[in-house]
């Protein structure tokens, strides 16, 4: 990577784009929106004089707690153009989670959509984020056709009055260009820091496997808040000067392959359960689902079981390109070769990234030995957010400890053995089970519980939950109810037990510790 020698960083691929006379080429679209992108450099522009306006300037973060859209995607741009970082958070975290996530990273605004904002300006009085309780430093973004009624101007009403022409901020290549949130092994958010030097490192890695071009229009069921989209919906197709295919709505089966058939991408990320979910839609419809625009399908967020890369074979006629990566590492550093269908395994290290399979002591494993996968690149992350702690535990000589281990044969093939932690991967999104069990025990009825991850139905892996009750809990179904409700209140919805066992006890060692590998095979049952 060179770095870019008048200071710009990703957010210049606009002003290339404009200077290369491909002004009028599709950015951005949804189901009811189309952005070229002259019009994306201008709401980026836009978006930058507006936080501008309000204060924003180098370093200062500012989350987007945002659907999918062309207006989320100007906001990175402008925040970007400022030097400025943006913070993209899931739009289903709990009051909960934006507390702790607000209390960490200090955001100096948060911009959300009308539905959120209660929950969004509640974290923000709760985090005490300075001066952050004035109403103003919570900016409203209305969609397409909603409207919110309120004193101050929604973020469409900024954009509007904001001038459209606004200079880049120079960066350095190591200045800080991301904070992306995910799942510590307590359940803790951890803000994952990249630099530009990694944003513009990682188009040197899966999108040269990809084959971008300006012809693709790229689709993401993963969302722009979690690494996987970002560099999907964001980098790879800006930087190819392609169109990125937005979904505001959240993914389900039949709303993509509609989306696929009516908005035609060439290229759809999703994760496996996606992949199992329109797999099911199409067998109801009888194979009836328009694929023919997808030149190129890729998943990734947890390992895909060879039988759904066949079935969707079957009813697509084309592999999937299976990855593995990590918010670390930016995004996927092991992958099949498209065209191949690596035999039984994940593929190889992708160009950009060493790959090492390792023992405990950090010793480097040979063939064909199962080990603790580390990976380096220079699109890693620099450190955690506020965590020296993980930042030495997980980061060390730029080497990023992944937490999953693998084997390796002789051709230099991967494959997936299992996580080093507890940490479930639920729909391609990092869970923590003590997360879970520390809400489940803040009910007073549950004595002890466990929380374990197993195979599921949807090529997923299913969240089970283990209680046991006191005695003097309520009758079961009334018990069930309410533990429903409780875990509806704390946790976000995709950390939701998928089910709920009541139990008399739970399995022990001879240690007395607990034998989550006995509730493992219990719940797979
Ligand atoms: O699987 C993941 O966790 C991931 C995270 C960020 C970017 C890409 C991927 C696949």
């Amino acid at each position: 990577i060179v770095p870019p020698p008048d200071g710009n960083s990703v957010h210049r691929f606009l002003d290339d784009h404009l200077a290369a006379g491909h002004g009028e080429a599709l950015c951005a679209l949804t189901e009811t929106e189309r952005v070229t992108y002259r019009e994306m450099h201008r709401r980026a522009c836009r978006a930058a004089n507006a936080f501008a306006a309000a204060g924003v300037g180098y370093e200062t973060r500012v989350a987007l707690v945002l659907p999918d859209s062309p207006d989320h995607l100007a906001c990175v741009l402008g925040l970007l153009r400022l030097g400025a970082v943006p913070v993209p958070l899931a739009t289903q975290l709990t009051t909960e989670d934006y507390t702790r996530i607000f209390a960490d990273c200090r955001p100096r605004l948060a911009v959300t959509g009308p539905g959120r904002i209660a929950d969004v300006q509640a974290a923000s009085r709760a985090a005490g984020v300075a001066g952050a309780a004035r109403p103003g430093q919570v900016w409203v973004a209305e969609a397409p056709g909603e409207r919110h009624e309120g004193p101050e101007p929604t973020l469409g009403e900024r954009l509007a009055a904001a001038s459209d022409e606004c200079p880049v901020a120079p960066v350095s290549v190591d200045d800080m260009a991301v904070i992306q949130y995910t799942s510590g092994s307590t359940g803790t958010p951890r803000g994952v820091v990249h630099l530009h030097r990694g944003l513009l490192a990682v188009l040197g890695t899966f999108p040269v496997r990809l084959g971008l071009t300006r012809d693709d229009v790229c689709l993401s069921a993963a969302k722009l808040s979690f690494g996987y989209g970002f560099g999907n919906s964001f980098l790879f197709p800006l930087a190819a000067g392609a169109a990125t295919l937005l979904m505001p709505e959240s993914a389900d089966g039949a709303r993509v392959l509609r989306l696929v058939a009516r908005c035609r991408p060439t290229v759809l990320c999703a994760v496996p359960a996606l992949y199992s979910a329109m797999l099911t839609v199409a067998r109801r419809s009888g194979g009836d689902v328009d694929l023919t625009s997808v030149r190129r399908y890729v998943s990734a967020g947890e390992p895909l079981p060879a039988g759904l890369a066949g079935q969707w074979r079957e009813l697509s006629g084309a592999d999937i390109v299976n990855g593995l990566g990590s918010t670390e590492c930016l995004h996927i550093f092991i992958a099949a070769e498209p065209g191949s269908t690596p035999p039984g395994g994940c593929g190889t290290v992708v160009p950009g990234f060493e790959a090492e399979l390792r023992d405990e002591h950090g010793r480097v494993l040979g063939p064909g030995e199962i080990g603790h996968l580390w990976v380096r690149g220079e699109a890693n992350a620099a450190r955690y957010w506020n965590n020296q702690p993980a930042t030495l535990a997980t980061m060390v000589g730029g080497w990023v400890r992944t937490g999953d281990q693998l084997s390796q044969d002789a051709d230099g093939q991967f494959t997936f053995v299992a996580r080093s932690d507890d940490i479930l991967k639920v729909g391609g999104l990092k869970v923590a089970p003590t997360e879970i069990e520390d809400c489940l025990l803040r009910h007073p009825a549950v004595a002890e519980c466990a929380v374990v991850g197993v195979p599921g139905e949807h090529a997923t892996t299913e969240v089970v939950a283990y209680v046991r009750p006191h005695p003097q809990a309520a009758e079961e179904e009334v018990l069930r109810k309410e533990l429903r409700g409780h875990l509806r209140a704390g946790l976000a919805r995709y950390k939701q037990p998928r089910v709920l066992r009541l139990v008399d006890a739970l399995p022990r060692t001879s240690t007395g510790k607990l034998a989550r590998h006995a509730l493992r095979a219990a719940a797979a049952d």
